[in-house]
């Protein structure tokens, strides 16, 4: 006689949760399901797990998050055997983690790949979503997670007369495996985090290397080493309590602030500060060292100019250096980049700075980049022009709620959600990291766990009280937008001109896209839900009477 595993999802049209996208998010969610005796399913474009780390395999990627606390917590013993070599971890060994962690939880069984998610409707009779994918197969399942993660969209980019380079052109996002840039003349496009990380790692490979800049980042160095085996040990002895603080801090890390406005602070410590600061490798110690840097103009040209001073120190040409200088933006709005030397890259020969406010790019030709002074002749052109964050992957899928509603159209005058998680008239939907939850203003690891936490607690509660429909209310949606928008208006980071608002996408509705609160207290919010029955949702149960349907409501 065979056993049938009610949880065998070898025929898994009919389910009882589909996650979508199998990063670490996905990974995570897939497991905690399991143990709540879901029938799970995942469906990942990609052909392994990772999600942003699969696609991103750019020469020079390198987290900006140090590997200790860039990694899970819900397994002391993942935690205790997983050793990490570098204090901050490249991608290679990122994904061997992510492939690890599939491996020992035996996730990949739970996992579709090659299977990108188009559409997905919810059907308000059934009470069920219907989730269609690339090869058109239709699956259906009560709950839905979107584990699509923030930054996986890549921008839309085709420069003018890409078709007509003879040269490659390379985008970071699904960098093709083989390419070898090594005396070749190349443009890198773009300054953030990824531009950064790529120039610097290819300087001195290169015959001459183009850094096309149009707007400068604030970046600092990261001082990456391999990790001392004592400190490791004292980090893993202590790992529960370390875990435990982290989420009750602002960016799901362990930073050390002065707990003083800047004005507090004598002009000599305040330098000491931030020097020290600037010995340490940990870019977001600048954004809360002091109190007031994202509150306060002042305050906040302190930082800025103690980082232009540095440019000033590191780059040899005055020219270069005040090209490199951020300006139009306030610190602390466009995300620091972290970097493995990339201002001294400027000290070569053959590395040049194209100022593209100065002299703006017109395109590409059959030989080179072409800016309005100059042509450029290049074997390759490096596409580093970032990502439709938060809501690009969101969006990138049609998903129809009640009442026929997509969500794009809910969102069409920016992102809306209740508490970051779930979005009023589409039922049965969640959103790990979602808009309006503090994602890429934390350690996003640490957001994802919180998340996929709540979510198991509430999916327990779902399936002990049998209910069908779980939706967040339109009134705390509206509540939640407005609290979020207020937090964000009382910083500076409604002046800032990046992705964390959506203005680096042409037509993007301008929002602050994360929960600029804090971690441990979005935390709070979250804990309120749960511990007071769920004010923001409505939970349905549906008893079949006959051919009618009556429903109950919890709230
Ligand atoms: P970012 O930080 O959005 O950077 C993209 C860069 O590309 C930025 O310098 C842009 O300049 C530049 N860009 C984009 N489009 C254009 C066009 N059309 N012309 C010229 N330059 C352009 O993305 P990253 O991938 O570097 O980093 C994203 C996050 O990933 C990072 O913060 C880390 O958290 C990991 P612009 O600012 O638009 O003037």
């Amino acid at each position: 006689m065979t056993t049938i595993d009610p949880l065998d999802t070898r025929e898994d049209l009919d389910l009882d949760l589909i996650i979508i996208g199998a990063g670490f998010a996905g990974m995570m969610a897939l497991h905690h399901a399991r143990g709540l005796g879901l029938r799970t399913v995942v469906l990942e474009a990609g052909d392994d797990v990772g999600g942003t780390w699969y696609w991103n395999r750019y020469p020079g990627l390198t987290c900006d998050i140090e590997s200790y606390f860039y990694s899970y917590s819900f397994d002391e013993q993942l935690q205790q055997e997983w050793e990490w070599r570098d204090r901050y971890a490249t991608q290679e060994e990122i994904l061997s983690y992510a492939r690890h962690v599939a491996d020992r939880f035996a996730l990949r069984s739970g996992i579709r790949f090659g299977t990108r998610v188009v559409s997905q409707a919810y059907d308000e009779t059934a009470l069920r979503w219907s989730v269609i994918d690339e090869h058109g197969v239709v699956r259906t399942a009560r709950f839905v997670i979107m584990a699509t993660g923030v930054l996986s969209a890549p921008k839309e980019m085709r420069l003018e007369g890409e078709a007509t380079f003879g040269g490659q052109v390379l985008r970071t996002t699904h960098w093709p495996d083989g390419v070898d840039l090594t005396g070749k003349k190349v443009a890198v496009l773009g300054t953030g985090s990824t531009g950064i990380q790529v120039s610097t790692e290819i300087a001195d490979k290169v015959e001459h290397l183009y850094v096309l800049q149009r707007t400068p980042s604030f970046s600092v160095p990261n001082h990456n080493r391999p990790l001392d085996p004592a400190q490791t040990a004292e980090v893993k002895a202590n790992y529960p309590a370390l875990r435990a603080h982290c989420r009750t801090t602002l960016d799901g890390l362990i930073l050390p602030g002065t707990g003083r406005n800047t004005a507090d602070v004598p002009v000599e410590e305040q330098l000491a500060i931030l020097e020290d600061a600037w010995a340490d490798g940990r870019g977001f110690r600048f954004d809360v060292t002091f109190e007031d840097t994202l509150l306060d103009d002042g305050a906040n040209r302190v930082v800025a100019d103690f980082l232009a001073s540095k440019i000033r120190q590191l780059v040899d040409d005055p020219e270069t250096a005040r090209r490199l200088t951020p300006s139009g933006y306030p610190f602390g709005t466009r995300r620091i980049c972290m970097d493995a030397g990339y201002y001294a890259i400027f000290n070569r020969p053959t590395t040049t700075l194209v100022d593209l406010r100065e002299t703006p790019l017109v395109g590409l030709t059959a030989t080179g980049v072409q800016t309005t002074t100059e042509h450029l002749e290049v074997d390759a052109v490096v596409l580093a022009t970032g990502y439709d964050a938060v809501t690009g992957a969101l969006s990138r899928i049609e998903i129809v709620g009640r009442d026929g509603r997509r969500l794009s159209d809910h969102w069409a005058e920016g992102a809306r959600t209740m508490k970051g998680i779930a979005v009023a008239g589409f039922p049965n939907l969640f959103l790990i990291t979602g808009p309006l939850s503090p994602s890429v203003f934390t350690n996003v690891i640490a957001s994802i766990e919180q998340h996929v936490e709540w979510l198991t607690t509430l999916l327990e509660h779902a399936k002990a009280e049998q209910l069908d429909e779980i939706e967040a209310l339109p009134e705390a949606e509206e509540a939640w937008v407005r609290h979020s928008d207020e937090l964000a208006a009382s910083t500076l980071h409604t002046r800032g001109t990046s992705w964390f608002s959506g203005a680096n996408v042409e037509g993007k509705p301008r929002r602050i896209l994360a929960y600029v609160g804090g971690l441990g207290a979005y935390g709070e919010h979250l804990a309120a839900e749960t511990t007071q029955d769920y004010p923001g949702f409505a939970l349905r149960r549906v008893q079949t009477v006959g051919a009618a349907h009556s429903d109950t409501e919890e709230n």
